[in-house]
């Protein structure tokens, strides 16, 4: 008779923070209808969260523990499962896009006991049926496993082709989404994306995943309405996020999407990523119909040349300006996303990022530093070259983490910090004096001193109004 296994899976954001994980809930989702039971633990403070951690552990003897890893929480990962083991004696597997791009990065940490180096639906689902019936387990697919002092390392099994397959993604494992009401939840309804953008992972997992099949997959419409719905009856929301890469990219999916939701008549409002040159009049006009108020577009270097021969981005300023300009034309807000300190970096080139935002002037930015992913091209060319050398794998969105003979990480971290404020000061000044006030409460807020200081001003002010009330 088979048993089943108590499935304790991780998700660790030390100092960053998240809704959902797609993959674990995915992964608990397959489990659960695998008859497993499921639990799960967010790390997000070390130094707080361990003690409760390793205190769940203790109490409740999961006997499969799975944590998750990107590449930014893998050192985290391993030291987790360093604790874990110190704790109970129970099989650790982790698994992530950071296990899938870089496997070996795990193997010197003898505490876990299996790699997961691709999707895991299906392969962690037989690992955990054959643990629990006390089976040979050393040859699932998809999987590294410690054995003694040896790696069986097992062949990839092909990707996940119909993904309407599999169930729906179980959110309510998430602390975000424990209680019912208010939310603003994300949705992803595909998976990989066809572009070969040089930073960005999907080339390198497009690599890793050749063979037949399409790397690109979607869910069909209606089960991604039907998520929606699922959703609606148990949470309250009017907007959602939706989190694909490529969603302006497949015209027949996002028409036949927009005028089902149309049909719907739910009153959802929306965002989405575009790309840049992928929608026209119609697309847009069908966006703003089925409730899309924002659109969200990659702009990353606003110089022409950097952006097609660096980052293998291959559209022209004029595609920029005109997705941006359609979309103001039919009411939708917009969104740039920007990277800062590619390689060949120089400060013209930054200054053209500021400058293409200035003309497009978006509604609202993100800015990062250019942070290099394992196996990607510029991540291989950044050790290649001998730039990495910045801050550890946890610093990102503000620091960098390269040491580049174009441009000083000073420069770019300066840059980074200013790169709204430059921008908004062109075309509202009301925007670019908030963001100063935004950075400054950033900054009161990480130093202790000064929050402090801060606190008792703020206390301070309040009780002399108040007096000053009364008098
Ligand atoms: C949706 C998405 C988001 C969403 C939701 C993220 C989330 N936490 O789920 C949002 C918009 C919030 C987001 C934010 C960010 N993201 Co993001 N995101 C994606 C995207 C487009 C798809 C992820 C996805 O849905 N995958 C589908 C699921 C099913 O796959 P999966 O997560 O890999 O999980 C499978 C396997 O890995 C495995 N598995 C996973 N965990 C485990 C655990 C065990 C035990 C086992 C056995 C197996 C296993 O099984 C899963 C099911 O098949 C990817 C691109 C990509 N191609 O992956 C980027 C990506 C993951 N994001 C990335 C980054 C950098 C970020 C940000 C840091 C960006 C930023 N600067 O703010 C933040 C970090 C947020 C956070 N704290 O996690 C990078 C990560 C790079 C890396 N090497 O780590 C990616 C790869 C994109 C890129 N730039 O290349 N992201
Ligand atoms: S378009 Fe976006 S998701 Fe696709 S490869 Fe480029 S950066 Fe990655």
């Amino acid at each position: 008779m088979i048993q089943y296994m108590k499935v304790l899976l991780v998700l660790p954001e030390i100092n960053s923070g998240c809704q959902w994980n797609v993959g674990l809930a995915y992964l608990a989702a397959v489990l659960k209808r695998g008859g497993h039971s499921v639990g799960l633990f967010e790390v997000n403070d070390w130094a707080a969260d361990l003690p409760r951690f390793l205190a769940v552990i203790k109490n409740q003897q999961p006997s499969l523990v799975g944590l998750t890893a990107n590449s930014h929480q893998f050192v985290y990962v391993k030291e987790l499962a360093r604790e874990i083991k110190k704790t109970a004696d129970v099989f650790i597997a982790v698994g992530g896009v950071h296990a899938i791009l870089k496997p070996e990065s795990f193997v010197d940490e003898t505490a876990i006991d299996a790699i997961c180096v691709g999707e895991g639906e299906a392969s962690f689902l037989e690992l955990a049926d054959r643990l629990a019936g006390g089976r040979e387990y050393f040859d699932v697919k998809n999987f590294w496993f410690r054995k003694g002092k040896e790696m069986v390392k097992n062949e990839l099994a092909p990707l996940a082709g119909d993904l309407d397959s599999l169930p729906m993604p179980d959110r309510t494992i998430f602390r975000y989404f424990a209680e019912p009401g208010k939310k603003t939840p994300r949705f992803i309804f595909s998976r990989g994306c066809p572009f070969e953008c040089t930073y960005c992972c999907n080339h390198a997992l497009k690599k890793i995943y050749k063979g037949p099949g399409g790397y690109v997959r979607w869910r069909s419409v209606e089960l991604a309405l039907r998520e929606i719905e699922q959703l609606k009856s148990r949470y309250d929301f009017n907007y959602f996020k939706l989190d694909d890469d490529t969603f302006s990219l497949n015209k027949i999916w996002l028409k036949e999407f927009c005028e089902k939701l149309i049909k719907k008549n739910w009153g959802l409002t929306f965002e989405c990523n575009i790309r840049p040159g992928t929608i026209d009049e119609e697309g847009t006009e069908l966006l703003k119909e089925a409730g899309c108020r924002m659109v969200k577009i990659g702009i990353e270097a606003g110089n022409s040349d950097l952006r097609r021969r660096v980052l293998s981005r291959y559209f022209s300023d004029e595609d920029i300006i005109k997705t941006f300009a359609l979309a103001k034309r039919f009411g939708i807000k917009t969104f740039s996303f920007n990277m800062i300190g590619v390689p060949e970096e120089t400060s013209a080139t930054i200054a053209d990022t500021v400058k293409l935002n200035q003309e497009i002037r978006p509604d609202f930015m993100q800015v990062t530093a250019f942070y290099p992913y394992p196996l990607t091209v510029l991540g291989e060319l950044c050790s290649a070259k001998g730039y990495i050398g910045g801050d550890s794998e946890d610093s990102y969105m503000e620091k960098s983490a390269l040491t580049l003979p174009t441009i000083s990480r000073r420069e770019i971290e300066r840059a980074v910090r200013n790169f709204k404020f430059n921008v908004y000061w062109a075309y509202n000044k009301k925007k670019a004096l908030a963001e100063i006030g935004e950075r400054l409460k950033k900054r009161v807020i990480k130093n202790p001193v000064l929050h402090q200081l801060a606190k008792w001003g703020y206390r301070g002010a309040r009780k002399l109004s108040a007096i000053l009330r009364h008098n």
